[in-house]
C-alpha cells in the first residue's frame, strides 16, 4: 500500500515541506514499514502547477491512499484536492486541526473517505493496517470501529471513548526523507522544531482550552533530531525556533536543556509566555545559544488582557522586556486587536507601547481571528454572529467586529496596520533571498515574493526597521520584509562602504551626527572618507569637547550653514530624529546630497 502526504497548496507556500504534526504521523507510519512519502513543493508553482505535480506522482508512484493535512482556513482548498485525488482513484485521509476544531462539520462535508481526530501517530498506523488486512467491506467496517477518533464516510465510527491525545509523547525523529526539505533549506536557513504539546492555558482567542495536557518530550530526543538535520543539511541550518506553545522556561529545565544544546553550537530562538521569563534560566541559556524570545503580547490594555484571560499584564510585559534587553536578547512580540473589551483606548494604549518599545521590541500587529472552537467563536456563535457554520469555515478570514471600536475604524485597522509596517499579515517574508553589492556600493536584493511569486529586484529599500529591510513588492504591492544582518553588518559592510565613498574622493564630506554606530563603522572602513572629511557637527557638540575625527573638531549645526558640501552624512539611527535633522538641515541652507544612514539604504 503506498501513501503520500499532503499538506494544502497555502500550507505548501508557507511551510515548503510536510508541517510538523503530518511529519510526525508520516514518519510513524514510515516506521511500521508502510511505504510513506511526502509531496515536494516548488518554488515558484502555481495552485494548478501543484495539482498537475500531485497527480503526477499519484499516477507515478503507484498511490493508494492520500492522506492530507489542513488548517481550519485551508477548507476549500482541501475540499478541492480531495475530489481531485479520488478523481485519480485514490483513498483519501484528512487529518489535523481542520477536522480536531470542527469535527462536527469537516468529515461529514469535505469528501474525504476518512478522517482522523486528535493526535494520529498510532491511529493512523491502526488505520493503515485495518485497510491492508480486511477484504470485505463488513470486515473492515467491524474492525474500524476499534481505531480512535475515526469518521468514515462523513460519519464517526471508530472509538471516543479513549483519549484522543497521548498521554506521552513517542520518540519520534522525523524523517527527512519524507519530503524535499533541502529545497526549504536551500532558500531558509530556519529549523522550526519543538519540545512540548499543548498549554494549560485557555485564552478565549486561543483553541487551546487546558484540556490537552502539555507534555514534554525527551531532551535526548530533541536534540538527536537536531543534529539529524544539520548532518543532513550542513551549512544550511543557520538557528533553531522552538515553535510550540510554551517551552518550558523553568531554570531547572533550562539546567538540563542547556548542556545538551551546547553541544550543537547553534543559535536558537524560543517561544514562550512572557511570565515564565526569568533571569536565572536566561543566564544559563544564553550561554548555551539562546538568542530571543518569541511571545505573545496580545494587548497594552490591562482591561483586554483580563478579557482575553491572558493571566498577564502590560506592566510585567514592560518589565520581561526590560530584563531580555539587558542580556541583548531579542523579543518578538504579537499584539491581537479585535477582543469585545477593544475600544479606541486600548487601540491607543496598544499604539502607544509600540511607540515606547519600539527600540526593543519587533512587534506584529494583526485583528483576531475568530477560529472555530475558541470561546470567541462560541460567542459570536450566541450573538447570531455566525448563523451557517460550514459557510463560516470555507470563508477562511474569520474576522468579527465585537469589539466596542466602530465598524469603520475596525474596518480600517488592516490599512492602518500596513501602513505602520508592522502587520504580520502583511509583511510577508520573502523566499529565494540573494544579495548584491552594487559598484556604487548600493545593495541589489533579488527576492521571490511569497505572494505573487515574482521574482523581485530590489535596489531601493524603503525603510529600516528593527533591523529588517522592508521593500514592497512592484508586482502585487505586498509588503516584503528581510533581515539583512547577515549580510550587511558582518561580511559586506565593509565593502559597501569602500565602495560607495570612492565616488566622493577629493570631494568635500561633512557628518551631522557623530554617535551613530553607522558614521563610526564607515569611518573606520573608508579611507576615502577620513580623507574627504572637512566638517563634523552634533546636537550634543559639548560632549565632544576633547574629540576629534581625523583632527576636526565637533560643532554645533549650525556652522553647517550657508556652506556647501558634496555629500552630508546624517548619522541618525531612528528615522524620526533623521527627520528632524534633514529640517533643520534644509532650514539652514546647506547645499548637499544627504545620506540618510547607510549608503545601501538610500538608494
Ligand atoms: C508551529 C505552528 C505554526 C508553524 C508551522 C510550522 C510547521 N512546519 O509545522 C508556522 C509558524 C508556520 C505557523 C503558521 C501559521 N499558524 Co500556526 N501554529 C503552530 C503551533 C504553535 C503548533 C502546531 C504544531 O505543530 N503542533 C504539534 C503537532 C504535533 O500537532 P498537530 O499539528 O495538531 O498534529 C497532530 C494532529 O493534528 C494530527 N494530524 C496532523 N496532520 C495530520 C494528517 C493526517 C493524515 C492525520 C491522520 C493526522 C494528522 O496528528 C498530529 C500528530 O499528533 C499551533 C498551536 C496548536 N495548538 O496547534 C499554531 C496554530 C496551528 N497556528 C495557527 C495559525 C492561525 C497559523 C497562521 C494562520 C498564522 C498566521 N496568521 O499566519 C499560519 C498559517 C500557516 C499555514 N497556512 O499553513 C492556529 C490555527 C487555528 C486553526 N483553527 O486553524 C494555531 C492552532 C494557533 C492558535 N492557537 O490559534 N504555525
Ligand atoms: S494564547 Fe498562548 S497562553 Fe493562551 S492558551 Fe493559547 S498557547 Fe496558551
Amino acid at each position: 500500500m503506498n501513501i503520500l502526504f499532503s499538506a494544502s497548496y497555502n500550507a505548501y507556500a508557507q511551510h515548503l515541506f510536510l508541517p510538523y504534526g503530518a511529519a510526525l504521523v508520516a514518519t510513524n507510519a514510515k516506521a511500521h514499514s508502510f511505504n510513506v512519502l511526502g509531496m515536494d513543493f516548488k518554488f515558484g508553482e502555481s495552485r494548478e502547477a501543484f495539482k498537475a505535480h500531485l497527480k503526477d506522482k499519484v499516477i507515478s508512484c503507484g498511490i493508494d491512499i492520500v492522506a492530507f493535512t489542513g488548517f481550519s482556513a485551508d477548507y476549500t482548498d482541501i475540499e478541492e484536492l480531495i475530489s481531485f485525488v479520488k478523481d485519480l482513484g485514490c483513498l483519501t485521509v484528512l487529518g489535523g486541526l481542520l477536522v480536531n476544531y470542527s469535527a462536527d462539520i469537516v468529515p461529514r462535508n469535505i469528501g474525504a473517505d476518512y478522517c482522523m481526530q486528535g493526535e494520529c501517530e498510532n491511529s493512523f498506523v491502526e488505520l493503515l493496517r485495518v485497510l491492508e488486512s480486511c477484504s470485505t467491506e463488513d470486515d473492515k467496517v467491524d474492525k474500524l470501529r476499534n481505531v480512535p477518533g475515526l469518521y468514515y464516510k462523513g460519519e464517526p465510527i471508530g472509538r471516543f471513548d479513549v483519549p484522543l491525545y497521548l498521554d506521552q509523547l513517542l520518540d519520534i525523529i522525523i524523517d527527512t526523507e519524507i519530503s524535499n526539505m533541502a529545497e526549504y533549506f536551500k532558500y531558509r536557513g530556519t529549523l522550526m522544531t519543538f519540545m512540548s504539546r499543548s498549554c494549560p492555558f485557555n485564552c478565549t482567542f486561543c483553541v487551546n482550552d487546558g484540556k490537552i495536557p502539555y507534555r514534554k518530550r525527551e531532551i535526548d530526543t530533541v536534540i538527536k533530531e537536531i543534529q539529524t538535520f544539520l548532518d543532513k543539511f550542513p551549512n544550511q541550518i543557520e538557528r533553531l525556533i522552538f515553535w510550540e506553545e510554551l517551552f518550558d522556561f523553568s531554570p531547572g529545565f533550562a539546567a538540563d536543556f542547556a548542556d545538551k544544546i551546547k553541544s550543537l553550537d547553534i543559535e536558537f530562538f524560543i517561544q514562550v509566555r512572557a511570565n515564565s521569563i526569568n533571569e536565572k534560566a536566561i543566564k544559563i541559556l544564553q550561554n548555551a545559544g539562546l538568542k530571543g524570545f518569541l511571545i505573545g503580547i496580545e494587548s497594552a490594555d490591562n482591561r483586554v488582557l483580563q478579557s482575553m484571560r491572558k493571566k498577564a499584564k502590560v506592566e510585567m510585559y514592560r518589565e520581561k522586556i526590560e530584563l531580555c534587553n539587558k542580556y541583548g536578547l531579542s523579543v518578538m512580540g504579537g499584539i491581537i486587536v479585535g477582543d469585545p473589551m477593544d475600544d479606541m483606548q486600548s487601540l491607543q494604549a496598544n499604539i502607544s507601547f509600540y511607540k515606547e518599545n519600539l527600540s526593543k521590541v519587533k512587534m506584529t500587529f494583526n485583528k483576531i481571528k475568530y477560529f472555530p472552537s475558541t470561546d470567541l467563536y462560541y460567542l459570536a456563535r450566541e450573538k447570531g454572529l455566525i448563523e451557517d457554520e460550514l459557510a463560516y469555515l470555507k470563508k477562511g478570514d474569520y474576522y468579527i467586529n465585537l469589539s466596542q471600536m466602530p465598524d469603520s475604524v475596525y474596518e480600517g485597522l488592516d490599512a492602518f496596520f500596513s501602513k505602520m509596517y508592522i502587520g504580520a499579515n502583511y509583511i510577508a517574508s520573502p523566499i529565494g533571498l540573494e544579495h548584491n553589492l552594487t559598484i556604487n556600493g548600493i545593495v541589489e536584493t533579488t527576492v521571490i515574493c511569497p505572494t505573487c511569486l515574482k521574482t523581485v529586484t530590489v535596489t531601493k529599500h524603503d525603510d529600516i526597521i528593527f533591523g529588517m529591510v522592508t521593500s514592497v513588492c512592484p508586482d502585487c504591492g505586498r509588503y516584503l520584509s528581510y533581515e539583512h544582518s547577515q549580510y550587511f553588518y558582518e561580511v559586506k559592510q565593509d565593502d559597501a562602504y569602500q565602495m560607495f565613498f570612492t565616488q566622493y574622493k577629493d570631494k568635500r564630506i561633512a557628518i551631522y551626527g557623530m554617535n551613530s554606530l553607522q558614521v563610526k563603522s564607515a569611518l573606520l572602513s573608508s579611507q576615502t572618507l577620513r580623507e574627504c572629511l572637512v566638517a563634523c557637527v552634533d546636537r550634543d557638540y559639548v560632549n565632544f569637547k576633547n574629540t576629534k575625527f581625523m583632527s576636526i573638531e565637533v560643532r554645533q549645526p549650525q556652522a553647517l550653514k550657508n556652506e556647501s558640501y558634496d555629500l552630508l552624512i546624517v548619522g541618525a539611527e531612528s528615522s524620526k530624529t533623521r527627520t528632524e535633522i534633514i529640517k533643520l538641515i534644509d532650514d539652514m541652507e546647506v547645499c548637499a546630497n544627504i545620506i540618510k544612514g547607510f549608503p545601501f539604504i538610500s538608494g
